[in-house]
């Protein structure tokens, strides 16, 4: 049960919000509320980091020098927003280790999309284009979420991932202006990462456990479905500029609505990969217990290094 007390700092939290302020780290929150966002962030912060396996599977066979600097430098960044994103998590009281653990003890989630494989080269390309073009569609939302370290984070991924969807979507464009077999890859490429792509918005509204909280508190500023049509809105014209077919034949534009018509997504796929049933689901984590199991030494050389500070200070 609240007490007033409580009741008072809820109301004067939400007036907070309701006002576009951004709350800090050491400002009052509600429980729920720091649950949330740290649920929400961390997932984000794993996503980005299992995120850089499937593309780091490319990086020995890029098809050129240029090809492979870019995409070294495109799974860095990678690299680099899991690690804002887990320091923005920290502020909110929790530590790095508690949050690694919970990924790999699959407690924690992360985004659906990483668990399938990159069979080709166009794959790199349509992972650019779909995937980081889902991903900033999301995050530019994001960038006005009502907590500041996270927004703040958030300001900074999105100038990356518009650098990442270009490359990707340039990829496409030479695939697909290239030879028969370059088109049919970008073709099969596109069929395979549309539906994908599209769960990474997470299930319809009314399925959506967290959205109704999320809204309220302006964690999430535009619900699942509408940030899905917005980026199906910006990318089907994109398809067509590259002259592939349409990976789902329900897309059409209607009048009505002023938005493309599309599909049904295959929902019983989407649970089943979540729930850790997709195809590298478990590659993909028995992975990153072993790359952390490979750093533990980087990680004793730190604490060792800390600790010698400390006594040197107290000395
Ligand atoms: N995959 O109630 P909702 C990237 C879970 S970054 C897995 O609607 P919510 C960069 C959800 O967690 C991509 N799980 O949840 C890159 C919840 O389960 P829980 C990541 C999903 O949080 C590009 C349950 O279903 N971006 O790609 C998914 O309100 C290329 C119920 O769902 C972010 O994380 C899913 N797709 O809305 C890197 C953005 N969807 O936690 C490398 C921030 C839902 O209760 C290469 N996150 N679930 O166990 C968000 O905006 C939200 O968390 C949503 C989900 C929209 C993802």
């Amino acid at each position: 049960m609240k007490t007033d007390d409580n009741a008072d700092l809820e109301a004067i939290f939400q007036q907070r919000i309701d006002n576009e302020e951004k709350i800090e780290p050491k400002d009052w929150m509600p429980d729920d509320y720091r649950r949330n966002l740290i649920r929400q962030i961390s997932q984000h912060a794993h996503s980005e980091v299992i995120g850089m396996q499937p593309e780091g599977n490319w990086i020995t066979r890029a098809p050129s020098l240029r090809r492979k600097a870019v995409l070294l430098a495109k799974v860095q960044d990678e690299g680099g927003h899991g690690l804002y994103l887990y320091s923005a998590t920290e502020t909110l009281g929790i530590s790095r280790a508690e949050l690694i653990g919970a990924l790999q003890s699959g407690k924690a989630k992360y985004a659906s999309i990483f668990n399938y494989p990159t069979l080709t080269w166009a794959d790199i390309g349509a992972i650019g284009w779909l995937v980081d073009g889902a991903a900033i569609c999301n995050q530019i939302s994001l960038q006005r979420t009502s907590y500041g370290p996270y927004a703040r984070a958030m300001v900074r991924i999105c100038k990356e991932e518009s650098f990442h969807q270009r490359q990707g979507y340039e990829i496409m464009v030479v695939l697909a202006q290239g030879s028969d077999e370059q088109r049919a890859m970008a073709q099969d490429a596109l069929n395979r990462w549309w539906w994908p792509s599209l769960m990474m918005f997470g299930p319809h509204d009314a399925e959506s456990a967290h959205s109704a909280r999320s809204m309220q508190w302006k964690i999430k500023r535009e619900t699942n479905d509408d940030l899905r049509q917005k980026f199906i809105d910006q990318t089907v014209p994109q398809i067509d500029y590259l002259k592939l077919e349409y990976p789902d034949p329900k897309i059409q534009w209607s009048e009505d609505r002023g938005h493309y018509d599309f599909g049904e997504i295959d929902w019983e796929e989407f649970y089943a990969v979540i729930k850790g049933d997709g195809h590298c689901n478990r590659e993909r984590l028995q992975h990153h217990i072993k790359a952390h199991e490979e750093g533990e030494w980087v990680r004793q050389a730190l604490r060792a290094y800390n600790e010698k500070k400390r006594a040197q200070k107290a000395a």
